[in-house]
């Protein structure tokens, strides 16, 4: 869906006539001093977005476009629990297995002023929620004094999280304000945990007692829910925990803490989706009765979690 389309029309109109008055009557502002400039602005990108109950998860910086001039500085203000990193250019270790993302995504790469030569910069992973289980933070700040398009990525969530940087002459005239990149953030915002929740009705009508989806998502939302999420079934049941239901690269567990099956705790072990290997699947037939609790590893702080009532065969 398109947004103001005729305001932005409009203002690039009025930017391109400056453009041109500026350089007919060649009075182009002077360079950016290395002195602070009093005129340099801080514009605030939202990384990631969710609903209030955290069940869908947003892979989009907001806005993913932003037109800024040298010498400002761009927060990037973590917005969701799910974690992102805000990346440039090529990571050390090829991005081919979780381990290697992790690693490449955890390190600050880069100092405050942005590089456009460096070969890789990172923010570390930005959340709204820090885990012990790997450093984090909730901001990270740019500024930036090279001129020119760049294009950043979330380095979890691949290039189709993308945000990219007009940075402009010094002193230019900008084409939209904050408040725009504000209003634009909460409208996409919204359409994008609209689309989660679609995802999420699609797939609970594809669900049943026996076969238990293990999250859902598309290239811009996830469902970090099991679905459905209270099963019942009667004794000697078998259901299949399926992660068929994502289109993206997203880990999730079934761990079912208190069931222990021939002495192991009944646990999935990390599952993938079938387009990044697998295993995309786990069974578990339920011969005790009783209401089993499970969770998700990755994403019980999210809410991710489930139950199975087994009720005795009739
Ligand atoms: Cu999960």
């Amino acid at each position: 869906m398109s947004i103001h389309p005729s305001p932005k029309r409009s203002l690039w109109a009025i930017t391109a006539l400056v453009g041109l008055i500026v350089g007919l009557f060649g009075t182009a502002p002077a360079q950016a001093s290395a002195t602070e400039d009093p005129h340099a602005v801080t514009w605030k990108v939202l990384v990631g977005e969710q609903s209030p109950d955290m069940a869908i998860q947003g892979m989009r910086f907001l806005p993913g476009e932003i037109w800024i001039d040298q010498g400002d500085s761009i927060s990037f203000l973590a917005n969701s629990a799910e974690i992102h990193t805000v990346s440039y250019g090529t990571p050390p270790l090829p991005p081919t297995s979780v381990d290697n993302v992790l690693a490449d995504a955890v390190p600050r790469v880069g100092g405050p002023v942005f590089d456009p030569a460096a070969t890789w910069t990172n923010s570390g992973i930005l959340t709204t929620m820090p885990s012990p289980e790997f450093p984090s933070t909730t901001s990270y700040d740019q500024k930036f004094t090279a001129k020119g398009n760049f294009t950043f990525y979330c380095l979890i969530h691949g290039e189709m999280m993308s945000l990219t940087v007009h940075v402009q002459g010094a002193h230019h005239r900008y084409p939209h304000r904050q408040a725009y990149y504000n209003e634009l953030a909460e409208e996409q915002a919204e359409e994008i945990i609209a689309d989660g929740q679609d995802l999420w009705e699609d797939t609970a009508d594809r669900a049943t007692s026996t076969h238990v989806y293990v999250g859902a998502s598309d290239t811009e939302a996830m469902v970090m829910r099991f679905i459905w999420p209270k099963d019942t079934v009667p004794a000697g049941t078998t259901v299949t925990f399926d992660m068929g239901a994502n289109q993206v690269f997203v880990p999730h567990t079934v761990t079912f803490a208190a069931l222990q099956q021939n002495g192991k705790t009944v646990d999935s072990g990390t599952l993938f989706p079938a387009s990044a290997g697998g295993p995309s699947t786990f069974t578990v037939t339920f011969d005790q009765t009783g209401t089993w609790n499970y969770f998700c590893q990755f994403h019980d702080d999210m809410g991710m979690a489930g139950s199975v009532t087994v009720t005795p065969t009739s």
